[in-house]
């Protein structure tokens, strides 16, 4: 009778401990990724793990402008759309990224020539056809993308150029075309680029002394094991202090930055990672609830990575899940995080 009872006890502490639990099930804010339509149609693993670890999604690419506006007078908004109806069959939130950037702009913008009042209608009539076919949709936008350099000038680009004030009126724009929305400014790097940083904090003063609608600061948290937690801290509490909503909305934590050739992945290398980790998501658990929009991963598995793809560093291992889309040691720690939370 008592080895039933004891084996009936394991058994049933075997299927407790067999239960996967999931982040999202215990944090109380959104942990989104950024996904890739042709990965989620092709790849059955990538598809599991982004319908079952996330309750956020941003499209990696597909909406923005080289892909939603191909020519001046064609939109393409097939894509995206995927990556909607993905989102809404598997009751995720969406965040839109990104109305105006500097990068990934069409052929047909870089050589538009006109006016300013030219150059404004254009990006207007952009950011609000993009804002108008996704309003009810997303939650939020990343309206400018990584608008300032290092030194906290303004990024030289066609919008600079050409449209005097462009930060502001296309905060408005898209405000006009979707006022539900939740509209953030976007950017990287911030740490130990105090220049930058402030750059950031007197756009949102200025922003709001002019009652130009900006809800939230995207801290895109594309750092490394090696960037230092204070001057992370030193960013997220001057981020936080604006009483903004705050997105980390890329993260990813490289091991080899420099691109090492004969890198390996480590156990001291994932523990350093793991640790980074933690330190980001404790960060982020300080922050009021009120402002927590949420932690944004970028993508989903190591081998989706932009860092090997865009970035051509094929020993790098920023992410959750490994290359058979496993759950890395890290990911149990990060569970552990949650015990105080929801
Ligand atoms: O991950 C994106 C990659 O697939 C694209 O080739 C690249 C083009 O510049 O953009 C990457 O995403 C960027 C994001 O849109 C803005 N912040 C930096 C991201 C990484 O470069």
């Amino acid at each position: 009778m008592k080895n039933i009872l004891l084996g009936l006890l394991i058994c049933l502490g075997q299927i407790s401990f067999g239960q996967e639990s999931f982040l999202t099930d215990h944090f109380p804010f959104p942990i989104g990724a950024s996904l890739n339509p042709r990965l989620l149609a092709e790849n059955e693993s990538y598809e599991y793990r982004a319908k079952t670890e996330f309750n956020s999604v941003t499209a990696e690419n597909h909406m923005k402008m080289m892909m939603v506006h191909p020519e001046a007078n064609r939109f393409d908004f097939n894509k995206g759309d995927e990556i909607v109806k993905f989102a809404q069959a598997t009751q995720k939130r969406i965040h839109g990224h990104t109305l105006v950037w500097h990068n990934q702009v069409p052929k047909w913008m870089t050589e538009f020539s006109g006016d300013a009042q030219a150059w404004e209608n254009m990006l207007k009539n952009h950011i609000q056809e993009v804002a108008k076919h996704f309003k009810g949709q997303v939650t939020g936008w990343d309206v400018v993308n990584e608008a300032f350099l290092d030194d906290g000038t303004l990024r030289p680009s066609i919008w600079s150029k050409n449209i005097p004030d462009y930060i502001a009126k296309s905060f408005q724009w898209a405000h006009e075309a979707d006022p539900n929305a939740i509209l953030f400014y976007n950017d990287y790097g911030q740490d130990g680029k105090p220049k930058k940083m402030q750059a950031i904090l007197n756009l949102v003063k200025e922003l709001q002394a002019r009652q130009i609608p900006i809800h939230g600061l995207g801290l895109q948290m594309h750092i490394n094991i090696h960037s230092k937690n204070e001057e992370l801290a030193s960013v997220i509490h001057q981020s936080q202090a604006t009483g903004l909503a705050i997105h980390f909305s890329e993260l990813d934590i490289a091991v080899n930055p420099k691109n090492d050739s004969t890198f390996v992945y480590t156990e001291s290398a994932q523990e350093a990672q793991k640790n980074k980790y933690e330190f980001i998501f404790q960060s982020y658990q300080s922050i009021p609830k009120k402002q927590q929009y949420g932690i944004t991963f970028w993508n989903v598995g190591d081998k989706d990575s932009w860092l090997r793809g865009y970035f051509k560093r094929p020993k790098e291992y920023p992410l959750l899940f490994d290359e058979s889309y496993r759950r890395k040691p890290l990911y149990s720690s990060l569970l552990n995080l949650s015990k105080n939370e929801k």
